[in-house]
């Protein structure tokens, strides 16, 4: 192992090969503080030719690679076994923006660049890219890629598959795939590009990717509508989507529950309704067009929506000030969740029109079996996306509810299965869900996902014992 820290120092520079606790101490442990490991190193690398030469080295020597971005994901992807043996290979010194093409409406960036890094680079010039998500100060673009992240603009422009249009990767033996076009049409075969992205670094490494740039918004409107239950959630957003067309950008939806929790954990949330309602909607219309009367269109859709039963109360923000404070409390859930204490996590996609009769009914199954649990419910609505995170009983202690870990999986995703929905919507599976997996996904492609591993990484040196079982 000597041998391979010395070759590793002669690559990227003996400053870049972290083999201290100390240094190693945010990179072994991720974001939830749920999965904690050792590494041999955290490699460093700062160009794609010090990748493919990382690579080239882990390879020939057995050693185990854990890429890792910002370090943000939540399904445990990034975060190394206890051996001792592996190491981490961060993405995050490769942070340039390599080109951006006006004509083209195409950003052409390193994989390590932060995600609100590109975002501002296309706001500078004049442009926008859609992706956005919480952690979006410090997910990497390579992250987002490698899980197929989704977040809070899906409903509009798409997942981040849909969002990307070529790639550069190194593969496990160190040969460069360049693979960075801005086409928007390419039919020359199999896309190689659509396997790498959610492959969660199990095939190869992402080193650069073209992204697509959008026109940017210029009017902007966000409310939130006071929900007398789940049911009225999908004909609120039926009614807007129904009016508003693609000039809704964004439909999350939060239970009682989850609204309290922030309020009581974390900073800066302020109560939007004076009598708690049992859910909310948080809405976003834009327009690339500034004239636009987003406001006048939404308070008339609202006003409708209170008329019919579907919410009963609504506020629109005047400001863009008040807009962040209604987003702040959608926001601030993950991090109300992790001070709070331990959480039970499902992230799971259903058939839209199905989600208020999956709520009742997962609801009702999970109250049986486990009565007294804290249910917070909320999600990207708009992309049928819920995330169902569970917390323990008053009377439980931790223990007690992380003992429930694997029956409380086995009840809420073997409903998702029977509703015909999926048990990763947009975080990956990572080691969390991957003893689930076999139960879920068909023989045959489970099959075909462990061929292709096979293809790319024989010696299977990248990310072992992620999404799929070695
Ligand atoms: P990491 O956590 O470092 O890695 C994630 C996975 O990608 C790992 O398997 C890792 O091995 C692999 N990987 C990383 N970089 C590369 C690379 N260059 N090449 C190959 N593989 C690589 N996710 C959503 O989808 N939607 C949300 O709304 C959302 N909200 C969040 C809110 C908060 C507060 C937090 C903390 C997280 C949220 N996430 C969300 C989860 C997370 O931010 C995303 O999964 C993000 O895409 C991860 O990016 P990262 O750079 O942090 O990746
Ligand atoms: C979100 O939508 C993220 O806020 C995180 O995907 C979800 O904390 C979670 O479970
Ligand atoms: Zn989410």
């Amino acid at each position: 192992m000597t041998d391979v820290l010395e070759r590793l120092r002669g690559i990227v520079g003996a400053a870049h090969v972290l083999t201290s606790t100390g240094d190693q101490q945010a990179y072994v442990v991720d974001w939830m503080k749920k999965y904690r490991g050792v590494a041999l190193a955290v490699v460093r690398p700062g160009s794609t030719d010090e990748v493919a030469a990382v690579l080239r080295c882990c390879n020939d020597a057995g050693v185990t690679v854990i890429p890792q971005g910002g370090n943000t994901g939540m399904a445990g992807g990034a975060t190394p076994d206890g051996s001792g043996a592996q190491v981490i290979l961060s993405l995050t010194r490769m942070n340039r923006i390599r080109e951006i093409d006006p004509v083209g409406n195409t950003i052409t960036v390193d994989a390590g660049c932060v995600l609100a890094t590109i975002q501002q680079a296309a706001r500078d010039a004049g442009c926008f890219f859609p992706l956005s998500l919480g952690a979006e100060g410090s997910c990497t673009i390579g992250g987002n890629l490698a899980t197929n992240a989704g977040g809070i603009a899906v409903l509009r422009y798409g997942n981040m598959r849909e969002l990307a249009l070529g790639l550069e990767v190194v593969l496990a033996d160190g040969r460069i795939w360049d693979g960075l076009q801005a086409l928007r049409k390419d039919n020359t075969g199999y896309d190689l590009r659509d396997l790498f992205i959610g492959s969660e670094g199990t095939l190869g490494v992402i080193t650069g990717a073209v992204l697509k740039l959008y026109a940017a918004p210029a009017a902007k409107v966000t409310a939130m509508a006071a929900l007398p239950g789940r049911a009225a959630a999908l004909a609120l957003f039926t009614r807007l989507r129904a009016r508003a067309g693609d000039r809704l950008t964004a439909f999350e939806f939060m239970t009682r529950n989850c609204v309290d929790l922030v309020l009581k954990h974390a900073s800066g949330a302020v109560a939007p309704f004076a009598a708690a309602p049992p859910a909310i909607a948080l809405a976003e219309l834009s327009d690339t067009d500034a004239e636009a009367d987003l406001a006048g269109l939404l308070e008339d859709l609202l006003a409708a929506a209170v008329e019919a039963g579907e919410a009963t109360d609504a506020v629109i923000a005047q400001s863009g000030e008040q807009a962040k404070a209604l987003w702040r409390i959608r926001e601030g859930i993950s991090e109300a969740q992790v001070r709070a204490g331990k959480t039970i996590k499902h992230d799971i996609a259903l058939p839209i029109g199905q989600l208020a009769a999956f709520m009742d009914d997962c609801e009702r199954v999970v109250e049986a079996a486990y009565p007294g649990l804290n249910f917070l419910v909320f999600g990207h609505l708009g992309d049928g996306n819920l995330h169902y995170n569970l917390q323990r009983a008053p009377q439980m202690d931790d223990d007690a509810f992380y003992a429930l870990t694997g029956p409380l999986n086995a009840l809420v995703h073997d409903l998702v299965h029977r509703y015909r929905g999926s048990i990763s919507a947009e975080h990956g599976v990572g080691q969390l869900r991957r003893d689930e997996l076999p139960r879920y996904k068909s023989v045959v492609a489970l099959q075909m996902m462990h061929d292709l591993k096979q293809l790319f990484d024989p010696a299977c040196i990248l990310n072992p014992g992620k999404l799929l079982q070695s």
